[in-house]
């Protein structure tokens, strides 16, 4: 069985691959990519809507096969949870990992504060070739720091230490992040409904 992943984010995309033991493959491998409106009011709902536009383009094309998507962010308590579900769009519609970041940094500044709780979260949503539908979440827990360090990871990774750890997410080794992280929690639950289809 195949897993179509409903994504255009190449850093997810990548830690999706290598945290998963099926054959995985990003929609545009498979399909002409085009937007996805992710107007949801949570994590859940814009997952389960990334994997039904891609299921719906592809379940004439394909056999053997389940879309798998993964809306995802981080949540800094202080400042209401943001930026969430805004995560990809947090520096405005458009904005690079580097800009969301920097807005990130900036914001905790504000504050006049070094370092603050923060947590990740990754909804995936699965929609089988026969159209069931299945949904899971997983966490990470930890600070969010007010300057980047390191080069690992993607995305608020750079100021992101983990629950237990003094360095960043930028800065560990990715063999830690696979083993803690939001999304990998998120993947052994994805695990387990496949192996039951
Ligand atoms: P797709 O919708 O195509 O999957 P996207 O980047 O738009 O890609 P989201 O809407 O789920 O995905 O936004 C996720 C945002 O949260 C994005 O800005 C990431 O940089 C950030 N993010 C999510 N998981 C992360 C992680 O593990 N490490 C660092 N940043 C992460």
């Amino acid at each position: 069985m195949k897993i179509v992943l409903a994504s255009s984010n190449r850093g997810k995309i990548r830690e999706i691959q290598e945290y998963c033991k099926h054959e995985v493959l990003a929609y545009s491998d498979v399909i002409a990519p085009f937007e996805i409106i992710e107007d949801g009011k949570t994590f859940q709902e814009n997952a389960l809507i990334k994997a039904e536009a891609i299921y719906e383009k592809i379940k004439d094309e394909m056999d053997d096969f389940v879309v798998l998507s993964d809306d995802s962010g981080i949540s800094v308590p202080i400042l209401g949870n943001a930026p969430g579900i805004y995560s990809a769009r947090y520096a405005g519609e458009g904005a690079s990992d580097k800009e969301n970041l920097q807005k990130l940094i900036d914001e905790i500044k504000k504050l006049n504060i070094s370092r603050t709780p923060a947590f990740y979260t990754a909804a995936m949503a699965i929609v089988t070739a026969k159209g069931e539908r299945f949904g899971v979440h997983g966490w990470m827990h930890g600070e969010v720091i007010d300057h980047a360090r390191g080069e690992n990871g993607f995305g608020y990774d750079p100021i992101f230490i983990p629950e237990g750890f003094d360095q960043t997410l930028g800065e560990l080794d990715s063999d830690v992040k696979k083993r803690l992280s939001h999304r990998s929690k998120a993947i052994r639950l994805v695990g387990k409904i496949l192996s039951t289809l």
